[in-house]
This record gives C-alpha cells, structure tokens and sequence, in this order.
C-alpha cells in the first residue's frame, strides 16, 4: 500500500478473511464521501486503498448516496450527509470532541447503511482508519453503533530530527524522515507518514530536534556551518515547514515546531531575548503573525530551555514563566500553544527533586496557552521510573506528558522492547492529587491545551522503525493517547494482527512483544530502583546502549556496605514531593515497592527482601533472568521461520542475536560491579559473581 520500497507497518489490508469478506463487500464496496475539507480527500484516498485490499476489489465512491443498492457507506458531516445523518440525532454529533467521531449501522431507503460523521473533518479521518481497523481485525461490522472521542485533547509526536545532515537525536531508523534541503519540495513518504500517525489517531506532530542550538555554539552561524534547527523559524526556511504542514494538515494533523528562546538574538539583529524587553515581545509577536500568515492552523511551539545547554530566561534572571509567556502571548491571539519543557536540572546533589522545586512554585503563573510539558519520570526515560512529582502538583497549569517512543535507554533499535506497559503504569499511578483515585492519565484527560507527548521513533530507514517490532511502540502510543484505558496486550494484539496477520505466528510475537519489557528493566537495572548505569561517551553507537555503572556514582550510589539512593526525608527528600499516603510508601523500604527500593532508599548489599533475598542476590538473580528471558524470547522468534515473510523474520532474527549478546554484555558488566562493590559472591555460583 506503500511506495514498494517502505514497509506498510500496520496499514496492510490484506484481503479479508473468507468469514467477513461477504458482509464486508455488501456493506462497503459502495461509499458515499461528502465532497467537503481537504480531509474527505484523504478519507477518500484511504478508502480506495483499505477497501480495495480488504474487498480484493475497488470500492465505488460515490459523490451523493447510492440507491438500490444492499449496503453502503455514508460519510461526512451532519450537515453534508442529510437526509441520511437525520437516522442520526445531530446533537450528539455535535456534542463530541472536535477529533471524535461516531459509526452506526442504520437502514437508508431499504439499503443498509453505516453512517460515520463527526463534528469536524478531522473526526472523519480518525473514524474511517478506525472503521478500517475493525476490517483489518477481522471484526464484525453490520450492527455497528461507536461513539469515540480521544481521552487527551493533545496526542503529539515530538521529533528529534536536526536538519543539518538529516540526523535524528536518538534516533535509531536511519535518517530524518524530512529533506530540509529539498523542501518545499514534498516527497510521498510525508503522505505515508502522516497515514500512519492519523491511523492511531495522533492530531499533532512537532518536526525538529528540542536542542535547536548545538550547544556551546556561540553567535550567530557562518555560511560554512552546518545549520541548525534554530534557523527553522527564519523567513527563508518557514516554506519548508507551511509545505509540511499542507502534508499533515488533511490528515487532521497540526505541525509544530521546536524553537530556541533566544530566537529574537540568534534569528534577528536584537542583542537580547530577555523577556521582559518589549523589543523582545514585539519580536515574538511579529514572528508568530508570520507564521500564522502562512500556516492557518499552526499547532504553535516547544521550547527547551535552560536544560543541557540550551539557552533560556535564567540567562536573564528571568524565571519559566517569565520566559514562557512572553512567547505564549505572541501565539495566542492566533490560536497557538506553547509546549514549555520541564526538562530542567544542573548540578543539583539530586537531578529527581529539581523540576518539581522549578516549577511547582510556578503553578497558575503560565499564560492560558501554555502547557508545561513533563517527562514520565524524574529522571530520563529509563526502563523504569518513578512518576513525575509534578503529576498533580501544578492545578492551575496545563500539563503535558512527555514519553519517549524511540528506545533510547530500551535498547535503541536493536533491542525489541515493547513499552506501552511502561506507559500505561506511568498513566494508571494514582497521584492522589484529589484524594485517591486521581490517577495521571484522569488529571491529563478531557482539558484542552493538555495531554501526551511522544519523542519519535520514524527514520528514513525501509521498516520505519530501525526493528519491525518497534513498530508497536508508535502505534500503542497513539492508541493509548487516545484511550488510556485500553490494555497493553489488548493493544499489542490489534498491532500485531494488522501486521502479521491473526494466527500462530501473531499469537507468538504478542507474547515476545508482552515479555519484553521486563526484561529489558532486568539485564539493564538488576530490576530493584536502580537506573542510568549507561556509557555516555562520544562514541555515537555505544551512547546510552552499553553498560558503564563506573561513571554514576551519583545515581547508584553503590559503596563497599551498600547500593542505592537515599531520597527520604533523611536524604535527597524526593520521597516528600509525593502526596500522602504515597510519600510514606516510598519512605519506608518495608513499603517502598520493590521495583522501585533503591531508586528511594540506600540500603546494605545483605539488606533482606521480602522473601528473604538479600539485595545483591536479588540485583544478580533479575540481571541472570532478563538475559534468560531475551534467550527465550529469541528461541520463539526462530521458531516463526517460514512462518512469516523473510525480510521481516530474517531482520528480527539478526537483531535478536545482538539482543543477547548485548543483554549478556549489560548483565556480566552489572555483576561484576556489584561483586566488585559488594564482595559478595552469586549463591548459584555465576560468573561474574564468583
Ligand atoms: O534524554 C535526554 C537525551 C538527549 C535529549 C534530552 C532531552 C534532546 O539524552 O538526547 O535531548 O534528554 O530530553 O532534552
């Protein structure tokens, strides 16, 4: 369905299955489209591309309703579709989110027909790749009655991608997907992405790199300098991004883009960014009414600010609101938001307490437009975190989630690691913000300017992805943006299905997909609280994939008697940002979950768990059963030769052998730290421990 060359991920529709193929073809081969936004041509395209793989015939689109014939699809707008929206109640059409969108199996002048409308056009787009989905599912269609509206008014992909030299900041598929140097030439593969991304329903995609200054660069850039992601908002380039956005735009997608808060010094001849000048507003004013001039419906913004070198309003002893709303006000009056990252930490004793003590003082102090965008943990996307503190300490402020769909800590792209459960435990954690049962997911929900943001995962890269079961991961962080409450495996199965088709071989890959996880958190933590034990040299390929526990002390805090951060009250004080009752939880290691003990609490290398399990037996047991877990989890994978194509069984079979190469690499360079440290040998007499 794609350009030969790329994969067709998850959008494959391959001829329905004998069962369906019958009603399928009397419901849908004859579809009425209404004629009416740049959208219904999408919606159009996408029909005779799904319908013409799941009928195995070219579907009929209509200008206006069919007559006599059995069945048909109608869809468009209460307005557009009448007299057929009238067996629909255009209140409740009306009444849903903007991305919402109904599908109800009515009768229509004897034939059988299954209206899909929306408020808006974009809810037309969501509505035909979900009807699509059921096909491809192999899921009954004639007695259809679905209302569905997303959980977060904000479903975001945050892309990493530079335009110098088209590299992507962890990223691990290739390329940028976007060629800066061609556009405003466009190229199919945009199209394609953006199919993709409306197939899961996602409504906003931010297309630059957060570091849009390589920092420590000074001044302005020369002719002979590689240019960079700042230089993205300078009138010559904003073509590039008003013919991006045209791409997006009829897949009911906004575009954003990353820019640098000294925009008004690096992009102009102004001598500051402080925000309180008011050349400094004027600036932002007058760059917003010229992107606007352009682009309509520009999403709006995402700063990184005073985080890892990028410039921001400390350099001004200004504080994140200050510096915030002075670029808000300028988006506002168009419509527009800010994304403010609130990935903020310096040399602080412990990086975990510092955003919360940054901006819970700030809560209420953000203009209307602003939405602070907080990653899941207080750390860095590790396999596993603690939630964020800030999840229900900022009322009076938009909040957005910020995860990471690229695999930087998880094994980048050679590792396959499924991460939605990762998500839906940041998601489903109760922050008690309101009492107990306020979980993140419900304090996101149902507000404007709020919701999640995923750092990307595409690349230029054939399969998209860098490892076909990567896949997974863009398409579990649309569908779980768009319903929280949908389950990990619920979702690995819809995935998993569309791609590999139903059967055995699926059957397998949902359970590889399943276990993955954990075991990524076991060969790469030992599983108990500890994190960020990675290699964080120069050498591009090793950053952040391989093991190198020397160099964190401050995060492990391994010692001769014991391993473990102490962040109670009696040290970093971490603990005391939570609400009660979860602040004690953490407080005490007899409560303190396991998963998360020495990420809280410093504790002796023969400190007893629960079971009776000492804390380094512990750390060597998991880091011995994720590699085993990897070994397992590649023994099924080769059990699926022949089973599936062999493009895709061979490149998954080649990156599973590095998996456990690599697995075995993280847990031989963790044991003999910990033996190192602890002088305490393996019970079961493994090396390295012995
Ligand atoms: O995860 C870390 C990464 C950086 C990234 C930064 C951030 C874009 O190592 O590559 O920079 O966080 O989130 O800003």
């Amino acid at each position: 369905m794609f350009d030969s060359e790329y994969d067709d991920c998850w959008l494959r529709y391959d001829r329905a299955e004998s069962d369906r193929l019958d009603t399928y073809r009397r419901l849908c081969t004859h579809a009425y489209v209404s004629d009416a936004g740049p959208e219904l041509v999408a919606v159009r395209e996408e029909l005779r591309r799904g319908l013409g793989g799941l009928l195995d015939r070219e579907p009929h689109l209509w200008h206006h309703p069919p007559r006599s014939v059995e069945g048909f699809l109608a869809i468009g707008g209460p307005e557009e579709l009448r007299p057929i929206s009238e067996t629909v109640d255009p209140e409740e059409v009306r009444a849903l989110d903007d991305d919402g969108f109904l599908i109800r199996s009515v009768e229509w002048e004897g034939s059988d027909c299954t209206v899909l409308t929306a408020p808006a056009d974009a809810g037309l787009v969501y509505g035909t790749f979900h009807l699509l989905r059921l096909m491809s599912l192999g899921e009954p269609i004639d007695d259809l009655d679905i209302v569905s509206e997303p959980a977060n008014a904000e479903r975001i992909v945050d892309h990493w991608d530079n335009p110098f030299r088209r590299k992507v900041e962890r990223g691990y598929a290739g390329p940028s997907i976007f060629d800066w140097e061609r556009l405003p030439d466009l190229n199919e593969r945009y199209a394609d992405y953006a199919r993709l991304l409306a197939s899961v329903g996602i409504n906003g995609i931010s297309v630059n790199n957060v570091n849009t200054r390589i920092p420590g660069r000074e001044g302005a850039n020369d002719a002979t300098s590689e240019w960079e992601g700042w230089q993205l908002i300078e009138s010559r380039n904003l073509e590039k991004i008003a013919a991006l956005a045209g791409v997006f735009r009829r897949y009911g997608i906004e575009l954003y883009l990353s820019v640098n808060f000294a925009s008004p010094v690096l992009a102009s001849d102004l001598d500051t960014a402080d925000p309180v000048e008011p050349e400094v507003a004027a600036w932002w004013e007058r760059k917003a009414t010229e992107v606007y001039d352009l682009i309509p419906d520009f999403g709006g913004f995402v700063v990184k600010a005073d985080s890892e070198g990028q410039l921001g309003p400390y350099d001004y002893d200004r504080d994140h609101a200050e510096g915030a709303n002075v670029i808000a006000e300028a988006l506002a009056p168009h419509g527009g938001r800010l994304w403010w990252r609130a990935f903020v930490y310096s040399e602080h004793d412990d990086r975990a307490v510092q955003a919360y003590e940054t901006f819970e003082p700030l809560d209420g102090e953000f203009a209307d437009n602003v939405t602070v965008q907080i990653k899941n943990g207080p750390i860095d996307f590790q396999p596993r975190e603690p939630v964020s503190t800030l999840f229900g300490a900022m009322p009076d402020t938009d909040l957005g989630c910020e995860l990471q769909i690229t695999g930087e800590y998880t094994g980048q792209g050679v590792h396959a690691c499924y991460l939605v459960p990762q998500w839906k435990e940041v998601l489903d954690f109760d922050t008690h913000a309101d009492g107990p049962d306020t979980p993140v997911k419900e304090l996101l929900a149902d507000r404007e300017g709020q919701g999640i943001a995923g750092v990307g995962i595409v690349g230029d890269d054939p399969n998209w992805f860098g490892h076909y079961l990567l896949g997974s991961n863009l398409y579990g962080f649309g569908r779980l943006a768009w319903d929280p409450d949908l389950g990990s495996e619920e979702i690995a199965d819809e995935w998993t299905r569309q791609t590999f088709g139903a059967g055995d071989a699926g059957e397998t890959i949902l359970e590889i997909l399943m276990e993955s996880w954990q075991a990524s958190i076991d060969y790469h933590t030992g599983g108990i609280g500890l994190m960020h034990m990675m290699y964080n040299g120069e050498a591009a390929l090793e950053n952040h994939y391989d093991p190198a526990p020397e160099e964190w002390p401050e995060y492990h805090g391994a010692t001769e008697e014991g391993i473990g951060y102490d962040r109670t009250a009696a040290g970093s004080g971490y603990a005391g940002q939570y609400r009660e009752p979860i602040a004690a939880r953490y407080e005490d290691p007899e409560t303190c979950p396991e998963e998360l003990l020495l990420f809280f609490h410093h504790l002796p290398w023969d400190h007893e768990l629960e079971d009776g399990t000492t804390v380094v037996q512990r750390l060597y047991d998991n880091c011995f059963a994720g590699v085993e877990a990897v070994e397992e989890l590649r023994d099924r994978w080769q059990g699926l030769e022949g089973e599936i194509d062999e493009r895709r069984y061979r490149h998954v079979a080649e990156r599973f052998d590095e998996h456990v190469l690599q697995a075995k690499r993280w847990r031989d360079t963790l044991c003999a730290f910990f033996y190192e440290h602890s002088g305490i040998k393996d019970e079961h007499g493994r090396p390295p421990a012995v």
